[in-house]
């Protein structure tokens, strides 16, 4: 018996690629590293804080899925950096398996819409209704379900909580069923395909990101000069990129203080997620104008 169900459960494994899609702020990032089990994307609560798009890793016993976390679809764009990250997000929509649509409960508008009128025809669309947790009373979820699928075909509906962990398997379930019946593509141990360069670079933009006033963490970008591994040790030197002089005085605080609180938590993430110490070393450069540059914005990684 167990030589014959050997072959046919192998025959069955499902593999293959996921976006995570949705306007910007509803959780998508969140939602990732939850079921990677692992902050592979950064996050804040903030909007427009992932900017590039960035791979996420779950491998079961059958099944491997590998998520695609995009940018925030944005109806209003004003820089070359918030074009490139729109345009991020219908690229990988068009390369992948299955999309997976986040909204947030009980919120539907027409920043919402727009993504979803972006989805290739042909390509399964599960949605994934976040944030239940704030819901107070569950009787609005029903009818809210219930409108929503009347806006097009879904391959199922889950509501889910990204930061309490409410129904993520269910949703790793139905994202599996979505996927074509292929062997892994990645090692089981492997959980993105984003570079430790390219994290380090995040994980400081995320400290920006929470450690900035509103508008400030808009205004900066972090570009990694030197990235060594020496043995465990991880040396790390990083800029960070702002838009005007008065701008860096802000990031680095008095007598450096806030500077150092940024680089501090960044470099704890780093050594947490690369599993090694890490020397961070960083510095503030003004750079004019930067998220217009197309040169800047290459070398940065957000033109690919
Ligand atoms: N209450 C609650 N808050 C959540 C949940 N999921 C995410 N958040 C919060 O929503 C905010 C935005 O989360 P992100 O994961 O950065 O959202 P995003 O969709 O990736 O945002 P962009 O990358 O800017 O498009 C953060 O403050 C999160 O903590 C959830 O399930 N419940
Ligand atoms: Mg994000």
């Amino acid at each position: 018996m167990s030589l014959q169900a050997a072959p046919e459960r192998a025959a069955q494994h499902r593999a293959g690629y996921l976006a995570i899609v949705g306007r910007p702020n509803v959780g998508k990032s969140t939602l990732l590293n939850r079921m990677v089990g692992q902050k592979v994307s950064i996050v804040s609560r903030k909007p427009q804080t992932t900017r590039l798009p960035v791979s996420g890793i779950v491998t079961r016993s059958d099944l491997q899925l590998i998520f695609v976390d995009t940018p925030g679809y944005q109806t209003e764009h004003r820089s070359t950096l918030n074009k490139a990250m729109n345009r991020s997000v219908i690229a990988a929509m068009q390369e992948v398996d299955a999309v997976i649509w986040v909204v947030e409960a009980l919120t539907f508008d027409r920043r919402d819409r727009s993504v979803g009128d972006l989805v290739p025809l042909g390509t399964p669309v599960l949605l994934a209704i976040n944030k239940i947790d704030r819901i107070r009373d569950r009787k609005l979820l029903l009818p809210f379900l219930a409108e929503l699928a009347q806006i097009r075909r879904f391959a199922a509906l889950i509501p889910v909580s990204a930061t309490r962990g409410i129904q993520i398997e269910e949703l790793i379930t139905a994202a599996g069923e979505l996927l074509p019946p292929r062997p892994a593509l990645f090692d089981p141990d492997e959980i993105t395909t984003v570079s430790e360069r390219v994290l380090a670079a995040e994980l400081l933009r995320e400290k920006l990101f929470n450690l900035l006033g509103d508008e400030l963490p808009y205004a900066t970008a972090v570009e990694i000069e030197q990235f060594r591994v020496e043995g465990g040790l991880r040396r790390i030197r990083a800029t960070i990129l702002v838009g005007k002089d008065a701008h860096k005085g802000i990031v680095i605080g008095q007598r450096g203080a806030h500077l150092k609180t940024i680089a501090t938590r960044a470099r704890l993430d780093m050594e947490r997620l690369f599993g090694g110490k890490v020397f961070l070393e960083t510095r503030v450069k003004v750079r004019k104008d930067w998220a217009d540059d197309a040169a800047t914005l290459n070398r940065l990684g957000y033109l690919a």
